[in-house]
């Protein structure tokens, strides 16, 4: 039996943070887990280095279950996204050993592949309606077959998925940036750009659009009825989904599909979002949830409710979670789309990642496990910068949902 023998955690920031886990066995197999979790990486790097490794050293590296449920059940407090952020990047480093070991690529040992390619969506973006018209015409000649559409709200500084740079970041200052909301302006103002979308490039794509968690039932149901004529592929995160009983309102009011659980960690934070059928898509991820372990769990129970996978896949994923969510995308039977975002150029000087993007689609790599290194000697040139989301305020000054 191979044992555990060395485990570190890299913290580094190559254009925006991430937090990387690297086991190693003593027979010098190395596997890669992504910890990051945006504006809190330090507590899930904390956790890993103070209370799991030394739980790790000695195991044996092939018990991937088992190792799952010891690290759940055995801290004994559950769930969350710290505790699940870092048990996935344990679970995510397994897979890579035992697919190295085995001489496969992970896909392979999930059951191989159920597709040809994973089908993937971009972000577009404007500061106006022009611009953003002009952003969703790249994408289409850049192959996109599926484009997320979002545009800044007039008169409303901070609107939620505007691009600035090359790629979309919201984690971009020191302290939390405080941005104002306006659900009314909102409202008005979004059924009319995706619209113009549909007006302009006909319906021979996907289009799909984040609401981000701003509405309320009601709104999210007015808002939902309103764009039915756009025949959306998804709106996502219509309202927060600490209640998911929320979503039998919207339910009851529109066709426009959902999609939900991008901040959701576990398989009981969207049971019943599932087996009430009260979702169309799952966007619990690789990272956040507990790892291939977990996420293909949740997946296996989105099956039997005719729920699709369309997992979360934004700048603060790393190449890690990318390629592990690239291999359980190929395979799982009920899959649904993935969201594509990219990283910044200085990402791809410390992660070599194996996963190619052709005609639309992801596809994974050949390599034996997930197909991704880490440099750390490269890594080093790009230390820690602590930077936090922003925070929505409404109009009045409250807080509000970002
Ligand atoms: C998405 C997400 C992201 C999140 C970000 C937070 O749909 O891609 O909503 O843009 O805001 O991942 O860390
Ligand atoms: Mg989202």
């Amino acid at each position: 039996m191979s044992k555990i023998e060395r485990v570190e955690v890299f913290v580094a920031s190559p254009g925006r943070t991430f937090v990387t886990l690297r086991i190693t066995t003593d027979d010098g197999v190395t596997g890669l887990g992504d910890a990051t979790l945006n504006g809190r990486e330090l507590a899930v790097a904390s956790y890993l280095r103070d209370h799991l490794v030394p739980l790790l050293i000695g195991k044996d590296p092939a018990r991937i279950e088992d190792m799952w449920q010891y690290l759940y059940r055995g801290a004994y407090w559950r769930r969350g996204p710290v505790t699940m952020t870092a048990i996935a990047a344990v679970d995510t480093a397994l897979w890579d050993i035992k697919g190295k070991t085995a001489g496969l690529p992970v896909y392979q040992l999930l059951g191989g592949h159920s597709r040809d390619g994973v089908l993937v969506y971009s972000h577009a973006s404007g500061t106006d309606v022009p611009s953003l018209l002009d952003d969703v015409q790249r994408y289409l000649e850049l192959g996109y077959k599926a484009v997320r559409a979002q545009a800044a709200v007039p008169d409303v500084g901070g609107t939620y998925g505007v691009r600035k740079g090359k790629v979309y970041e919201p984690a971009a200052t020191e302290l939390p940036d405080e941005q104002p909301w306006d659900t009314e302006a909102y409202l008005g103002f979004a059924p009319t750009y995706l619209e113009a979308v549909r007006e302009r490039f006909g319906f021979g794509f996907h289009l799909l659009h984040d609401v981000h968690h701003r509405l309320t039932p009601i709104e999210a149901a007015r808002f939902g009825k309103s764009v039915e004529a756009c025949r959306l592929f998804w709106m996502e995160d219509p309202t927060p989904a600490e209640n998911q009983e929320a979503f039998r309102l919207i339910r009851q009011h529109t066709t426009t599909p959902i999609a939900v659980g991008e901040v959701m960690n576990s398989i009981w934070d969207v049971q019943h979002l599932i087996t009430e059928q009260l979702i169309d898509y799952v966007r619990t991820t690789v990272v956040h949830a507990g790892g291939i372990t977990h996420l293909r769990r949740i997946f296996d129970l989105a099956a039997l409710y005719q729920v699709r996978t369309g997992s979360h896949g934004a700048t603060d994923l790393s190449p890690v979670s990318m390629a592990a969510a690239v291999h359980l995308d190929i395979s799982v039977p009920n899959f649904g789309i993935q969201e594509h975002m990219g990283h910044p150029d200085e990402a791809a000087e410390v992660f070599r990642t194996g996963v190619t993007f052709a005609d639309g689609m992801l596809h994974p790599s050949e390599e034996p496990g997930l197909g991704v290194e880490y440099d750390e000697k490269a890594a080093e040139r790009f230390p820690y910068q602590q930077r936090y989301l922003p925070v929505a305020r409404r109009l009045d000054g409250s807080v509000h949902d970002w």
